[in-house]
This record gives structure tokens, sequence and C-alpha cells, in this order.
């Protein structure tokens, strides 16, 4: 049950692990209100300026649970409501949450496991990795956010391309595409994500917040619009502690120190 999805914390950095790899962490309903429940902690957790997401075993997650989803259809409650009641929570969770989010890939992400890690801010892949736009080949429309991210992540005509044809995506191939980070040796994957997410906890957590606010803003508005969040985002990171810091730190030609406040 609860240790489907695994929290810790080290460094300021929340690690959430899917933690079924007998069934490449796919999603069940169980799992899908531990994940939810993990990164609102993790979005909460004051300990925590960074957070790293990653899956156990050989995938990232195969996305929904398609036992699960078989029984529900058989029992005549089609998706039972699951997108909005779980992955909609879930991307909103990642997306909105005040501070970075890297995505170990360490396998294969299909379906909601590959929207997932498109929702996050890094994609740190393994050689291995890949990410298989699943939906179309059961006969689903990309949920989880993947209409919205992939064309934003790779362009509208290549996000056409990828979900319409369902192609599977390597890791070189997602490198070339703008989609992955960095990609890396298996067995680095672990040490290189972690780096990135600790030089990220280590950095202006509320500019970061702020940052995020402001490219999810400017996807959706106008010039003008965003000029004017910018004017109030800007305000606001004017008066934290790490900036009135970091500015003392550049005229002493000193490194700055941020505390994340
Ligand atoms: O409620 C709703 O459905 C709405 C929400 C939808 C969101 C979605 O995520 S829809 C997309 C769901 N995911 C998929 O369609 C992916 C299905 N899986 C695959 O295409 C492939 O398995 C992979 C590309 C993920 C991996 O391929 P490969 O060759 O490395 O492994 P494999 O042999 O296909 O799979 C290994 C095992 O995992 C296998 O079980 P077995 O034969 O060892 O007993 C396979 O059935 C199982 N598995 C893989 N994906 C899922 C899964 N079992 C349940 N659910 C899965 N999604």
């Amino acid at each position: 049950g609860h240790d489907h999805v695994l929290y810790s914390v080290e460094d300021s950095v929340a690690t959430v692990t899917l933690n079924r790899p007998e069934a490449m962490n796919a999603l069940t309903v169980q799992m899908k209100a531990s994940l939810l429940e993990a990164l609102e902690r993790a979005r909460d957790d004051a300990g925590a300026r960074a957070v790293l997401l990653t899956g156990a075993g050989r995938a990232f997650c195969a996305g929904q649970d398609l036992q699960e989803h078989a029984a529900n259809l058989e029992a005549g409650v089609g998706l039972d409501g699951t997108v909005r009641a779980h992955y909609n929570p879930i991307v909103l969770t990642v997306t909105g949450m005040g501070k970075p989010v890297v995505a170990a890939v360490n396998g294969v992400a299909a379906g909601a496991g590959a929207s997932l890690a498109f929702a996050c801010d890094f994609r740190v892949a393994a050689e291995n990795a890949k990410f298989a736009m699943a939906f179309g080949a059961i006969g689903l429309v990309p949920d989880s956010g993947a209409s919205w991210t992939l064309p934003r992540l790779v362009g509208p005509a290549k996000a056409r391309e990828l979900l319409l044809l369902g192609d599977t995506v390597g890791a070189e191939e997602a490198l070339r595409l703008g989609l992955a980070t960095a990609v890396v040796p298996a067995a680095e994957l672990g040490a290189r994500a972690r780096e990135l997410a600790v030089r990220l906890a280590q950095g202006p957590t509320l500019a970061y917040g702020a940052i995020k606010q402001a490219l999810d803003y400017s996807a959706a508005h106008t010039l003008e619009d965003s000029l004017e969040v910018e004017a109030d985002l800007q305000d606001f990171c004017a008066k934290t502690e790490d900036h009135e810091r970091a500015t003392r730190a550049f005229l002493a030609k000193q490194k700055p120190v941020f505390q994340g406040r």
C-alpha cells in the first residue's frame, strides 16, 4: 500500500520514488493517491527546496495500470473519473509547486508516465530511457497534460506527429528534440540527477517559484499581460532576503549563499 511511493529528504532535496517495480510502476488508484500525497508533502515541506522524481526498477512509469483499467471497463465504470480525480491534481501539483522538480527518467516513461515526466522542470534521462506516447495505441487521448506540455517542449509539429503516430522516442532522440535535459549512462543517473537537484536546492527558491509562475502564465497570455505579471513577480522577488544578500555578495565579489527566503 503506502510503500508504493517512497518519500525522503536529504540535502534539501525531496526524493519521490515510484516503487512498484514488478508492474513497471504502473499507476493504480492507490498508487496515484500515494503519489499525489507525496508530491503535496514535497510541495509543503519547508526542508525541501527541490524535488527529485524517479522510478524503482527498470521503468520510470508505464502509465495507467491497464489491469485495473480493464477491470473498470469490465465493471462498466469506464475511466472511473480518474483523470479529474487523480491525474489532473498530480500534474498541477508538480507544475504549481514553488520549487524545481527534476525527473530522473531511469527507464520507459509511457502514457501518463511520460506526461508526468513532461510536467517536470527537467528530465535527466538514462541512456536506456524512452518516452512512449502510448495513448493512441489503446484508443485514448493524451492526458495528464501531454497535449499542453509536449508541444511546448518539442514544438507543435513534432508533438502532433508523436501523439498521432504514437512512436517511442529513445533517449538520444529525446535529447535532440529538447525533451531530455541530459542523457547519462544508466549507472550514473542517480548521481547526475541528484547533482542537478542539489544545485537547484541551493538556489534562490522563491525566485525559482516565480520563474515557474511567469513561464506558465506567459504560455497562455499576451506580452502585455505577461509584462504585468513579471512586474508583480519582480516586486515580490526584490523583497526577498536571497535577492538582497545576493546583490550584496555580488558587489563584494563573493559567492551568494541562498537561504530560500
Ligand atoms: O483510466 C485510464 O486508463 C485513463 C488514463 C490513461 C492514462 C494512460 O497512461 S494511458 C497509457 C497506458 N499505458 C500504456 O498503454 C503502456 C503499455 N505498456 C507498454 O506499451 C509497454 O509495456 C512498455 C512500452 C511500457 C514497456 O515495454 P517493454 O517491452 O519494455 O515491456 P513489456 O514486456 O511490454 O512489459 C513488461 C510487463 O509490464 C508486462 O507484464 P508481464 O507480461 O511481464 O506479466 C506488461 O504487461 C506489464 N505492463 C506494462 N505496462 C503496463 C503493464 N501492466 C499494466 N499496466 C501497464 N500500463
